[in-house]
């Protein structure tokens, strides 16, 4: 009884009620779910765009870049939708200029983008300094102070340096040494300029998507354990960066370190089941709190994911549980390793619960979930990403309630449609509407610290294992032009109103009208004798005869 005894199985918390289902939002909910909100956020609301490196910049093997996990993987035919890669991409290598016109006529506050960390160090390390690499992001950025466009930097969105993952990658504990030093490189380079830093883009599908289900690279298919060591590794070179800036760099730079998370809403099969809600919550913490609880609470991970994949390795007859653990020392290590609380958000799914089967071991077998689409969703051009919108206030408001009200930056939001729509976007259009929507209803209403909302994406662009076959761009890019064009599409322009307008508020023709009509204002009554019944002519005929008194009795005085 090695491992059940390590901890209780995880209490119902009555407080995670309050965002999920109806509980919250209650007597109306479903009502309320339609209602517009209007309104604005405050001055100084960060608005921007993202992109990453992979994705946009190309020039793969140009000016000495090292080759990352990425390039290998993609120049393996078969295994990319029409064996796209990004060897060009959009091409921003070479095309600063193009990238800040369109930055400029969105008139964004914020551009979040990533550092290519091949492109700085080729083999990872830095006695390999690419000093072109170092150049590129040095233009970028002064570009874009020049045009008081603050950068919001990724140290690391995916593209590992290939000859990292030969020493086994995230895998290898000399990993968080490694990327400290990168991270310090960086801080060191840009930071005199960059004032917002997040390390990682999405710890949770690096060690779930690239080690677990094996779909991205390093294609390592080990869900029992690989994803849980790499997790360990990945908060660990998180939290050493983070105090890196601490020590060497706050105090002069005064800028600020988080994560960039993903969570995926979950709605509870039924609200008024306990069983299905604690199933819900417990899918959130498996995905977002394996990552923010030791951050953003208490250096540990939660409670439900200890007892879960505790529970299942003793019964499976481990010795002890898949999931690592964490000295003392390294929990105050890593609590409080965020200054902000950076959230990628696209979807909503349902959750019930389910008793899963002990093989094979899993951390998608460890949850005891099922998942599924949710009703009141809408399908999209990547079939596992379904919108809905009103999904989103209620992981604001969880992330709130759960990491003790955050400041919170939506780093990443947005819609795919298929790369045949050029610039007829109106989907894309409704998702703002409706997503930015309920984002201002967290703030407004909610008293959600909401500081800031990061469109995905600036344009197409490389969308990983879909190639250039779907596009989240505001802007749409011809990838089969050598030139790369960009064209803003409707949703571009669409960005443009909210930014200036600050949000929605309410228009003209909405707004309740006082005052007067001019002087001499012929005001009248109609009938037609058709419509007069009998009742009304004797009522008005002796109002008549009243007033006519009245008026004689006036006249008389
Ligand atoms: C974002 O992740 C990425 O940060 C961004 O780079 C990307 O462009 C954007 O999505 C749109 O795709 O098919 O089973 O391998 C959002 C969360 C996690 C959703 C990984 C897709 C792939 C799962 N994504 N997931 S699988």
């Amino acid at each position: 009884r090695l491992i059940l005894t390590q901890v209780g199985p995880p209490q119902h918390q009555a407080k995670y009620n309050l965002c999920h289902g109806d509980f919250k939002f209650s007597p109306q909910s479903k009502f309320q779910k339609k209602l517009y909100h209007y309104g604005t956020f405050p001055v100084g609301f960060q608005w921007g765009v993202s992109t990453s490196a992979y994705q946009i910049e190309g020039g793969w093997n140009a000016d000495g870049k090292g080759s990352s996990t990425w390039d290998t993987f993609t120049h393996k035919p078969g295994m990319i939708q029409n064996n796209d890669n990004g060897d060009v991409a959009c091409d921003s290598y070479n095309k600063i200029e193009e990238d800040l016109y369109m930055l400029r006529a969105l008139k964004v506050k914020t551009y979040r983008f990533s550092l290519s960390w091949p492109r700085i160090f080729p083999n990872g390390y830095r006695a390999s300094l690419n000093k072109k690499g170092v150049d590129y992001y040095n233009r970028l950025i002064d570009r874009l102070i020049r045009y008081n466009i603050t950068p919001m930097v990724t140290l690391h969105h995916w593209d590992l340096p290939q000859a990292l993952q030969d020493i086994n990658g995230w895998d290898n504990i000399t990993m968080i040494d490694i990327f400290n030093d990168y991270c310090d490189f960086c801080y060191e380079t840009f930071g005199d300029r960059v004032k917002f830093w997040m390390t990682f883009n999405q710890p949770h599908t690096i060690a779930w998507v690239g080690y677990g289900l094996g779909a991205f690279p390093p294609n390592i298919k080990k869900p029992a354990d690989a994803p849980y060591r790499v997790a360990h590794n990945l908060l660990k070179a998180h939290a050493s960066a983070y105090h890196t800036y601490d020590d060497k760099y706050r105090k002069t730079q005064h800028g600020l370190v988080s994560i960039s998370l993903n969570a995926d809403w979950v709605e509870p099969l039924d609200v008024n089941i306990p069983r299905e809600v604690d199933a819900a919550d417990r899918a959130l913490q498996f995905q977002l709190g394996w990552f923010a609880h030791p951050i953003f609470k208490n250096g540990d991970y939660p409670d439900a994911m200890k007892w879960q994949v505790g529970n299942k390795s003793e019964l499976q007859g481990l010795s002890e549980s898949r999931l690592p653990s964490f000295t003392e020392g390294e929990k105050a290590y890593i609590q409080g390793t965020a200054d902000v609380f950076c959230i990628n958000a696209y979807t909503t799914r349902r959750v019930h619960h389910v008793t899963s089967r002990l093989s094979p071991k899993s951390y998608e077998f460890d949850q005891d979930i099922a998942i599924k689409d949710v009703e009141d969703s809408q399908e999209t051009a990547v079939k596992e990403l379904r919108t809905a919108a009103w999904g989103l206030r209620r992981l604001l408001n969880w992330i709130k309630e759960e990491y003790g009200n955050p400041e919170i930056y939506i780093t990443e939001n947005g819609v795919s449609t298929n790369t045949a729509t050029t610039d007829d976007d109106t989907y894309r259009i409704f998702f703002l509407k409706t997503y930015i929507d309920e984002a201002l209803k967290a703030h407004n209403l909610d008293g959600v610290q909401l500081k800031g909302y990061t469109a995905w994406s600036l344009m197409d662009a490389f969308e990983w294992l879909n190639g250039y076959s779907v596009g989240f761009g505001l802007h749409h890019v011809d990838f089969k032009h050598p030139d790369r064009p960009r064209t803003p599409k409707r949703s571009a322009h669409y960005y443009y109103d909210i930014i200036r307008d600050n949000g929605f508020p309410l228009p003209e023709e909405e707004k309740p009208l006082y005052g007067n009509f001019c002087e001499g204002f012929a005001w009248s009554v109609a009938t037609a004798s058709y419509q007069v019944n009998k009742i009304f002519i004797i009522v008005c005929i002796v109002g008549i005869r009243i007033s006519a008194e009245i008026l004689t009795f006036l006249c008389s005085l």
